[in-house]
């Protein structure tokens, strides 16, 4: 039996994962609408993956014998300057959910909640691959520059991780 205070700060993370995930989504639009078909297609995916992150929750407090609630999630950015502002953007989004995912670990093994401790060890692993994917992504924009011709290049390059993801 978890105790409530564990309880509501899973369940703010579950709506976190819903915003990322909304977010995320929400980017592969702008960038569909751009003409970047290969960053639309990764972020959808990565979307997807993101409702996974909230399913893993939304279990772990099911099972553990309390009812996840779901909230108001807020309505993300939808207008952006540029690819390289998207993926930054991405990029500072994944460090604050590691921050919170760090808080959380904290939270429970502080208060001796080893169950939750254990369970969250997945995501500060997956929190370590969400930095560097994104990372890697806006290094190479950084790289190669924000020129038309560098940024088809780039898309081409999503479209290629989106399959692998
Ligand atoms: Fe992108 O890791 Fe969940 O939120």
């Amino acid at each position: 039996m978890l105790a409530q205070t564990m309880v509501d700060k899973l369940n703010e993370q579950i709506n976190l994962e819903f915003f990322s995930s909304n977010l995320y989504l929400q980017m592969s639009a702008w960038c569909e609408d751009k003409g970047f078909e290969g960053a639309a297609e990764f972020l959808r995916m990565h979307a997807a993956e993101e409702m996974q992150h909230m399913q893993r929750l939304f279990t772990y407090v099911s099972e553990t014998g309390a009812m996840p609630i779901l909230g108001c999630i807020e309505a993300p950015q939808h207008e952006f300057g540029s690819l390289g502002e998207v993926f930054r953007a991405t990029y500072e989004h994944e460090r604050l959910i590691t921050g919170c995912i760090n808080k959380l670990a904290h939270v429970a093994f502080t208060t001796q909640d080893y169950s939750t401790f254990n369970f969250l060890q997945w995501y500060v692993a997956e929190q370590h691959e969400e930095e560097k994917l994104f990372k890697g992504i806006l290094d190479k924009i950084e790289l190669v520059g924000e020129d038309g011709k560098a940024l088809f290049f780039i898309d081409k390059d999503l479209a290629a991780m989106a399959k692998q993801e």
